[in-house]
């Protein structure tokens, strides 16, 4: 049993406010927190019985963050499109011009598992260098059964080798491969095809698809979404990013655990969203290098008392963001969000949206999974652009980065 003292809590426990505690302690035994507190209230049983003990001298400790939203594996990068869209192009022209998305999967296609691997591990590390503890990693570059494969086995062993959360999820629905043009439909079954051998393999957590004008129709996107309920997989979606489809409202039919993106809902998108214990997933890093202007209606979320995640949506095309923290500060001068809603959107909303009732709060029976910051206060971490604050990541008990 092992107790942390002098800790500035930020335990984000209820439903608001930061739940700062200072001269705080946690115990910790094996992966999970037994106790947090006052240090003076540490019942009498529990510390007769603590092995090691470790002063993390006032520090802030807030719960591990958790990235929701990424797709980590890819081969290539699109710093070309970047540029093409900086002259004027859209991300719509790229696309429907065979780039985009379709670019990637070609040099994801003629990447090995081995690069595939070392390159997501450095963009993974990037991540963990700010205190991700569980991160979720999206398929939908590979596009056939074998490289779909190879993307969710690569996530599998970062998850194992860089000592963090993996979520894996099946994004098979994210572009048409050019093996099936013309044939969406076709290559729909194919991805519903697919799905039960990716889970029999251990491969998949969730499955998620891309609900668009340049993706899957609402029609393709329920056929996903009923094969994904028959192998009793949870789903969440691609949702309103460039259009209003109405995608929102099939999720929410579906019981999915996030909607993600969001620029384009509608009313009727909120009142679907509203108390469907869906989570609005909102990506600042999208909505930025897109250089969108359509904000995600935030005010309606709000008063509808949505749920509202923050994550990276890291991906080579729309958002090579690699700093959640960041995202946590966008979320804020972008979206208005207050930093302790962006805050609680990359803990406690996002394990919300990964379907984890076991994390993203200090409390009694989570995992023992928190960050101990450079920072006297948590709106710190929506503050800076560009420092890292991170003194100490601890993943299960262990710590796993160091700073202090
Ligand atoms: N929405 C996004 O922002 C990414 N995927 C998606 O469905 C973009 C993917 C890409 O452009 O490579
Ligand atoms: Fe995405």
């Amino acid at each position: 049993m092992k107790l942390w003292t002098q800790a500035h809590l930020a335990t984000l426990t209820g439903e608001s406010g930061w739940g700062l505690l200072e001269h705080g302690a946690l115990v910790s035994e094996g992966e999970h927190l037994l106790w947090v507190g006052a240090l003076d209230q540490l019942p009498h049983e529990l510390a007769t019985q603590i092995d090691t003990q470790q002063d993390l001298g006032g520090a802030l400790v807030t719960p591990g963050l958790i990235d929701a939203h990424t797709h980590l594996v890819y081969g290539g990068l699109r710093a070309n499109e970047f540029e093409q869209r900086l002259q004027g192009a859209s991300y719509e022209d790229i696309a429907k011009a065979g780039g985009g998305i379709r670019s990637t999967v070609t040099a994801t296609r003629a990447a090995s598992e081995a690069q595939l691997y070392d390159a997501a591990a450095k963009r993974l590390q990037a991540l963990l260098n700010e205190g991700v503890t569980t991160v979720e990693i999206k398929s939908g570059y590979g596009l056939s059964l074998d490289a779909e494969l190879a993307c969710l086995r690569v996530a599998q062993r970062l998850g194992t080798a860089l000592n963090v959360d993996v979520r894996k999820t099946y994004l098979g629905a994210h572009a048409v491969p050019p093996e099936f043009a013309g044939r969406a439909d076709a290559y729909v079954d194919a991805v519903c095809g697919w799905m039960a051998a990716l889970q029999q393999q251990g491969l998949v957590d969730a499955v998620d698809a891309f609900c668009e004008g340049i993706g899957f129709t609402v029609a393709q996107t329920r056929r996903v979404f009923e094969t994904a309920r028959g192998l009793g997989l949870p789903v969440k979606l691609h949702a309103e990013q460039l259009s209003d489809l109405g995608g929102t409202q099939l999720a929410c039919e579906f019981g999915a655990l996030s909607c993600d993106h969001l620029e384009y809902l509608s009313p009727a998108g909120v009142q679907a969203l509203a108390g469907s214990g869906s989570v609005a997933t909102l990506l600042p890093g999208a909505y930025y290098f897109l250089r969108e202007t359509k904000l995600p209606p935030i005010q309606a979320l709000r008063e509808a008392g949505v749920p509202m995640a923050i994550a990276t949506d890291h991906n080579p095309g729309t958002s090579p963001a690699l700093s959640l923290l960041l995202m946590i500060n966008m979320a804020c001068t972008l979206f208005r969000l207050t930093p302790e809603e962006a805050v609680r959107g990359a803990t406690i909303n996002a394990a919300r949206a990964l379907g984890l009732k076991d994390r993203g709060q200090l409390q009694a029976g989570q995992r023992a999974d928190f960050c101990v910051w450079d920072a006297a206060h948590p709106n710190e971490l929506a503050y800076f652009l560009g420092r890292n604050p991170l003194l100490l990541a601890v993943r299960g008990g262990q710590i796993r980065t160091t700073r202090m």
